[in-house]
């Protein structure tokens, strides 16, 4: 069961002659990214954008963990750091209906605690707004593009209000949101109390979907060994441990260590044989403003298999996640010392 599996075969790629390495680029996925760094976006960014198997086609960021006036900064610091030149677009300023709520608590008021990164390169910016950045992506590609979204869903919402055409056009949206299990079902994470209505949009808009609910990212712990192993490999392992270290939980919940939401998200994207997953029907029920309690109904059984449209893992190998979280960013340090 890969993320693969929503492609009909009919909707692959047509391999191209060419180079090895043009043959090699048909076969990555086309990705868009939808983020709110935040310190575990950048944790999840890191290996998602040096994967050999996706091709990030844009970065959207949005309102969320802080404004997107520094969810834009943060981002376009951290393409600065990596020395990636991919497309940003700023993306929503507030949730649909509702004012905006950040996460300064903990994620610190820059949003990525106290760490410094480069200057902001606006040059990577694209014209437009977020409807016509992702719109403009999507119709060039001759395949279905994934989207990760590791923050509010207001882009994907707006699009698919703008834009009903971008269902047919995305291939699946692993998301982080949500939660299915008893003793979480009545509370949310924030990414969609923030903005349910959004978060109704995308889960209506008959688009496969992959939920990592905050079950998952409450499993996913890295400890202060870890975090020493991942300061070890080299700048990039430092920036991350530095900015997780500073990161604060909700405190009645944590664990020891610090728990990696977002790249649990990306992880299941890129190896989900490290989950155990299964279908389940979602609804989203926004509570009224300003209630932050949304409900994310999540029925793995007594619907028809046909609704069953969620991927949600309900599992993960925690050890198995963390050495190949730990050896990813690893390699991203080894691949950018190389080109120093
Ligand atoms: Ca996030």
């Amino acid at each position: 069961m890969t993320a693969h599996s929503a492609h009909s075969p009919g909707e692959r790629p047509t391999p191209k002659a060419g180079t090895a390495s043009r043959a090699e680029d048909n076969r990555r996925r086309p990705v868009i990214v939808d983020t709110d760094p935040g310190i575990d976006d950048v944790a999840a960014l890191v290996p998602l954008l040096f994967d050999d198997t996706v091709d990030v086609k844009l970065i959207a960021t949005v309102s969320g963990n802080v404004d997107v006036r520094r969810t834009t900064a943060n981002t376009l610091g951290l393409l600065e750091f990596l020395g990636l030149d991919i497309p940003v677009v700023k993306g929503s300023e507030a949730p649909l209906r509702r004012p905006a709520v950040y996460a300064p608590q903990v994620h610190g008021e820059s949003g990525i605690g106290g760490v410094a990164l480069p200057a902001p390169d606006p040059s990577r910016l694209v014209n437009g707004d977020v409807v016509e950045a992702y719109r403009d992506v999507l119709e060039r590609s001759a395949e279905p593009v994934d989207v990760i979204a590791i923050g509010p869903l207001t882009n994907l919402g707006t699009l698919f209000g703008a834009y009903p055409q971008a269902a047919e056009r995305i291939g699946r949206i692993t998301l982080m949101g949500g939660s299915f299990g008893p003793k979480y079902s009545w509370a949310c994470d924030f990414n969609i109390a923030v903005d349910p209505e959004a978060a109704r949009i995308v889960f209506g808009a008959g688009v496969p979907i992959d939920m990592i609910g905050a079950e998952i990212g409450r499993k996913t712990v890295l400890d202060a060994d870890d975090l020493a192993a991942l300061a070890g490999s080299g700048p990039v392992g430092g920036l991350i441990a530095r900015m997780l270290e500073s990161y604060h939980d909700d405190a009645a919940t944590a664990k020891p260590g610090v728990q990696l939401y977002d790249p649990a998200t990306v992880l299941f994207y890129l190896q989900p044989e490290l989950y155990v997953a299964a279908e389940a029907r979602v609804d989203i029920v926004p509570q009224p403003y300003p209630s932050l309690h949304t409900i994310t109904e999540v029925r793995f059984m007594d619907v028809p298999v046909s609704e069953r449209t969620v991927r949600v893992p309900i599992d993960v190998d925690v050890y198995r996640f963390r050495d190949a979280y730990l050896e990813r960013v690893a390699r991203v340090d080894r691949i950018l010392a190389a080109r120093r």
